[in-house]
């Protein structure tokens, strides 16, 4: 199963890391964000027009600072004590990146688990397992070229395994990990003396369960889109000739313009016909619908994302919303609603996607 999905598109380009409405969307998606060292351009994005993230390290070296940092589980249970523990049997990461100067140390760029894998000035990447000495994995990578990695820990197998570009770069034995949170990041273990720079693009995570997205996803990249016309219109709009005009924006502007509704099921759903750029039939792993919403008072009506292809729709997670801030987040529909298979191209083109206003919920007592 899918457990996270992240392009950084959705959050518009500039710095993370001061009090911006970027850095509260994606605090709200689950991240920790840096002091300082953390922008998003297209300039820094994998795929032309998209946004990728520069992590640039600024600290001396022996400095350990976190960069994005998340927890390991999926976004709708980012607030819940227990979520299931399937993932300890076997998770994977992967995300594009590139190391855009020449380093001068040990640069760390990914940890999770107590798996902490860098590069270093031969430019091989080497991994360290808590505190055992670190292993060069003898994979060389180049300068101002995207890699793509993906890393697998898979408890059953008692195995962890390092993709470097699709090519199995290192594989050794797996002490138990403890998962709560992982990092990318960018920062000297030792001998770094001056910046160094990654950009990061299309990170995902998945777990073993499921029918589909179970296992290792090879290269994918998040292509992100946005509303250009309306399809299903229930909701109220503060302004302009359209909905799909008032939620349409990189960067969320929160009370600037918006839709809304106080009636229970009230739906809004857009379209953006847009083909997608795919390179087979089976190649899409999932549909990502990205609301950013609140209540007007305390105890007001929550929202869900909702996606709808032919004549069959999908809710995603109910959405915890606030009174005084929006809060964002990821709903992750694996499997088309009309078929119960995976997306295929034309189909995510022509579905609709939006949000619903759901009752509050009935709790009885016991
Ligand atoms: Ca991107
Ligand atoms: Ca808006």
């Amino acid at each position: 199963m899918l457990l996270q999905v992240e392009g950084f598109d959705h959050y518009g380009a500039g710095n993370f890391h001061t009090a911006t409405v970027m850095q509260h969307y994606f605090q709200s998606n689950g991240f920790t964000v840096p002091t300082a060292g953390m922008d998003s351009n297209v300039a820094y994005g994998k795929r032309t027009g998209s946004l990728g993230v520069r992590l640039t390290a600024v600290l001396a070296a022996n400095t350990p600072a976190k960069w994005i940092e998340k927890d390991v589980r999926p976004e709708q249970y980012k607030d819940a004590a227990s979520w299931g523990d399937k993932w300890e049997n076997l998770i994977f990461f992967r995300f594009a990146f590139r190391i855009a100067l020449s380093i001068t140390g040990r640069l760390v760029f990914f940890r999770a688990g107590g798996v902490e894998i860098s590069v270093g000035t031969d430019w091989n990447m080497y991994v360290k397992i808590g505190s055992d000495t670190e292993v060069n994995i003898g994979y060389p990578l180049e300068l101002n070229i995207w890699n793509f990695m993906e890393v697998e820990f898979n408890k059953t197998e008692n195995k962890l395994r390092v993709w470097m570009n699709d090519f199995t770069a290192y594989e050794v034995d797996l002490p138990a990990p403890v998962f709560a949170k992982y990092e990318i990041c960018a920062y000297y273990a030792t001998g770094g003396t001056e910046h160094a720079i990654i950009d990061i693009d299309d990170f995902s995570m998945n777990d073993g369960s499921g029918e589909i997205n179970n296992d290792r996803l090879g290269k994918t990249y998040v292509q992100t889109r946005y509303p250009t016309s309306d399809d299903v219109v229930q909701m109220s709009r503060s302004d302009g000739t359209a909905n799909y005009l008032n939620v349409n924006e990189a960067t969320p502007n929160n009370d600037t313009n918006y839709v809304f509704s106080h009636v229970p099921g009230a739906t809004d759903l857009y379209k953006n016909t847009t083909p997608i750029d795919a390179i087979d039939d089976s190649a899409v792993c999932a549909v990502v619908v990205i609301p950013a919403a609140r209540m007007v008072e305390p105890d007001a009506l929550s929202i869900t994302a909702v996606v709808k292809s032919g004549d069959d729709e999908q809710e995603g997670g109910r959405m915890k919303l606030k009174a005084a801030s929006y809060t964002s987040e990821k709903h992750i529909f694996e499997v088309d609603p009309s078929t119960n298979m995976r997306w295929i191209p034309s189909d995510v083109a022509a579905a609709s996607f939006g949000v619903r206003i759901l009752d509050r919920v009935l709790v009885s007592p016991r």
